[in-house]
């Protein structure tokens, strides 16, 4: 029965799962040696480095990592546009499968495929006590890089390195609180269900969970990165009949159009402002629109864009810290809903789960996210496809 299990999963995976077995026997309660990317400072390389980590305390639990995307908030803590402490591991998009855990845990145990959480899921915060809420007052907003007890796990040439975003998942083996952390079917293929992770949950949240698009709705989508065709696709399960790409690098409308954008406009061939052309193009019925570029004129084009007294404009880019915005209230004074959303709203420990379920039964497709897979000690090779625009998502492979 087990070996018939085996069978149906790839490969590489169940050969990982019978190295782990075998493993966590001998490793469990030890402290283990492993390769991780460690950032030393801001704008640093990343550095393959051999580290320890320390097996997990009370309501911790260990996790042997097997997959893990590269996100742009990484980068963002890279060049200083996010908080973090140096030295740090980071990485917080990925999969992989408990190797021990400490006393107390019971929502995990080793074996279980998981998906680390960015966005923690305490149950008893303000936020995740309300059906409503998502944004878990344990999440480290402020880059503290230390799991609940207020210390990492991690060490490196004999210094504590940090965590980042309640995870660490470029490295071999990773500690988190068991707050940050969901089991997830045993037949879901790592390589791919990282993605739920963030991105992918990032933009199809936003338009499942948070706008809660209609069928035969408008939806008009900025910026077509990961995060906007993971939009486009929940609008699409959504049953939107209308979906508008926008993105300023046409290259993208491809790939746009593949997950479900009915068409796409290039704001540099229009002498119009957007908000105008989109009324006209489709008679004045855009009743929803989503930002995910991050930048403070596009979130205004995009809540002037939608429908002057039914339309919600929901903000998923994050503009950097130090930028503020400036509108006119008559946007909103007619009746027009804006919106945030971290994660897409989900309730990462109860939704993941259920997420990964959801594409087992091929309700949406990861494979047009993932255009290059590398193996880990490719990193800086990963971040630069980053860079370069070059594809949607790289996973990397340990
Ligand atoms: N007009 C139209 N398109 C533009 C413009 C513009 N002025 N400027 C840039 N774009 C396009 C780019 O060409 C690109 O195609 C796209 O916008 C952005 O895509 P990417 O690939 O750079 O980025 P994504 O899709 O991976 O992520 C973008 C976000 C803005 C969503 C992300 O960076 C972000 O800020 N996330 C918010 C934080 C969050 O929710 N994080 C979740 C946990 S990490
Ligand atoms: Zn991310
Ligand atoms: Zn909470």
């Amino acid at each position: 029965m087990l070996l018939s299990t085996r069978q149906s999963r790839p490969q590489s995976e169940n050969f990982s799962l019978l190295n782990q077995e075998r493993s966590n026997m001998s490793t469990s309660g030890k402290v283990i040696k492993c390769k991780a990317a460690v950032l030393w400072g801001l704008n640093q390389p990343l550095s393959i480095e051999e580290i320890e980590v320390a097996p997990p305390k009370a309501h911790e639990v260990r996790v042997k990592i097997l997959a893990t995307g590269i996100c742009r908030t990484d980068d963002h803590a890279i060049k200083g546009d996010l908080a973090a402490k140096f030295p740090v591991i980071l990485g917080h998009e990925a999969a992989g499968i408990v190797e021990s855990i400490g006393e107390g845990v019971t929502t995990v145990k080793p074996g279980d495929k998981v998906i680390p959480l960015c966005l923690p899921q305490c149950g008893q915060c303000s936020s995740c006590i309300n059906p409503n809420g998502n944004f878990c007052e344990k999440a480290d907003i402020t880059g503290k890089g230390v799991l609940s007890d207020g210390t990492s796990r991690f060490t490196c040439r004999g210094k504590p390195v940090y965590q980042f975003s309640s995870t660490s998942t470029f490295t071999e083996f990773t500690v988190v609180d068991e707050i940050a952390i969901t089991k997830i079917d045993a037949d879901a293929p790592l390589e791919k269900v990282c993605l739920i992770g963030c991105g992918f949950s990032t933009g199809y949240g936003a338009a499942m969970k948070t706008a809660k698009v209609t069928p035969g709705s408008t939806c008009v989508v900025f910026g077509l990165g990961g995060v906007g065709l993971s939009v486009i696709m929940g609008c699409k399960v959504a049953g939107a009949s209308r979906i508008i790409g926008i993105d300023i690098n046409k290259d993208k409308f491809e790939k746009a159009k593949a997950v479900g954008a009915t068409e796409c406009i290039n704001p540099k061939d229009l002498t119009k402002p957007i908000s105008e052309v989109l009324k006209e193009m489709t008679d004045n019925s855009v009743g929803y629109t989503f930002e995910a570029i991050g930048r403070p004129e596009t979130l205004i084009d995009a809540l002037a864009s939608c429908h002057m007294s039914y339309g919600t404009s929901v903000i998923v880019g994050l503009p950097p810290s130090s930028k503020m915005l400036t509108y006119d209230p008559m946007l909103l004074f007619t009746g027009r809903t804006w919106k945030g959303c971290t994660f897409g709203g989900w309730k990462s420990k109860d939704d993941l789960p259920i997420l990964v379920s959801d594409y087992l039964a091929k309700k949406f497709d990861l494979d047009q996210l993932i255009t290059h897979v590398l193996p880990f000690t490719k990193i800086k090779e990963g971040f630069d496809l980053l860079y370069k625009g070059e594809g949607i998502r790289t996973v990397l492979v340990m």
